[in-house]
């Protein structure tokens, strides 16, 4: 008899986007949608996550952690590509494709979410100083440059490298943080890319998850 083994993530008790799926749990509640494993969720307060049974998951004290049997995890890259290694569904089966859609996680998180996140800085975070209106511009570009790459090398396929992989779920969930800003429409087949990712009934129900954390409402019909 094979035990099943309970897959358990933290997220805030009350997340900062009003449950726009924007932080960081949402990869891992997605991942683990795409393989259709079960999961619990621990809710934590912002108080929580810095005190020190936390940061035993957590080192620095943020979320999303996992844990698994006896295994606890931190970073949604390390625990997305776990989730992904043990179970069929988010890594090719030959070799190179699987060592390639794992590059396209890196190039997710090392490469394209670096100039995103600058952004939400630069707006949300020095918005009042007075150099902002300035070097706005600027970060708006490096966004637009690696867009550009990346809208070149997608074309007019539906992934990045073949099937959907964890490279897709990662690179997706990086240009979400995008939408509102319209950068992502003015490169249309990424703008698609995410739509038809967001059409998946896996994001569908890890979305659902979440915002019934946010709006107190137990998602509906989200396992049907
Ligand atoms: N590299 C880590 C990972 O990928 O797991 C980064 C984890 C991380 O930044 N976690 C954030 C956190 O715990 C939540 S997701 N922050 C608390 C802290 O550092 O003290 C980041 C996030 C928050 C809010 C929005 N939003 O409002 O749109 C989007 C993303």
């Amino acid at each position: 008899m094979t035990l099943l083994k309970t897959h358990t993530i933290t997220t805030f008790e009350r997340s900062p986007d009003g449950g726009k799926g924007l932080a960081r749990d949402m990869r891992v509640r997605w991942a683990l949608e795409e393989v259709g494993q079960p999961y619990d969720v621990r809710l934590v307060s912002f108080t929580e996550i810095k005190e020190s049974a936390h940061r035993a998951l957590h080192p620095f004290g943020q979320i999303p952690t996992y844990e698994e049997g006896d295994l606890a995890l931190f970073e949604s890259g390390a625990i997305v590509f776990h989730i992904a290694e043990h179970h069929a569904g988010l890594l090719p089966d030959d070799a190179n494709g699987r060592a390639r859609a794992i590059a396209w996680m890196f190039a997710a998180l090392n490469t394209v979410e670096p100039p995103i996140l600058e952004l939400a800085t630069a707006k949300l975070l020095e918005g009042d100083k007075p150099w902002s209106k300035e070097r706005l511009p600027l970060v708006e570009d490096r966004v637009r440059d690696r867009l550009k790459q990346l809208s070149a090398r997608l074309g007019s396929a539906n992934w990045l490298d073949g099937a959907f992989s964890a490279g897709d779920l990662m690179m997706v969930s990086v240009l979400l943080r995008l939408k509102l800003s319209g950068i992502l429409d003015e490169y249309s087949n990424l703008a698609a890319y995410v739509a038809r990712s967001e059409a998946r009934p896996a994001y569908k129900r890890a979305f659902a998850a979440q915002l019934a954390v946010f709006t107190g409402k137990p998602p509906t019909g989200w396992r049907e």
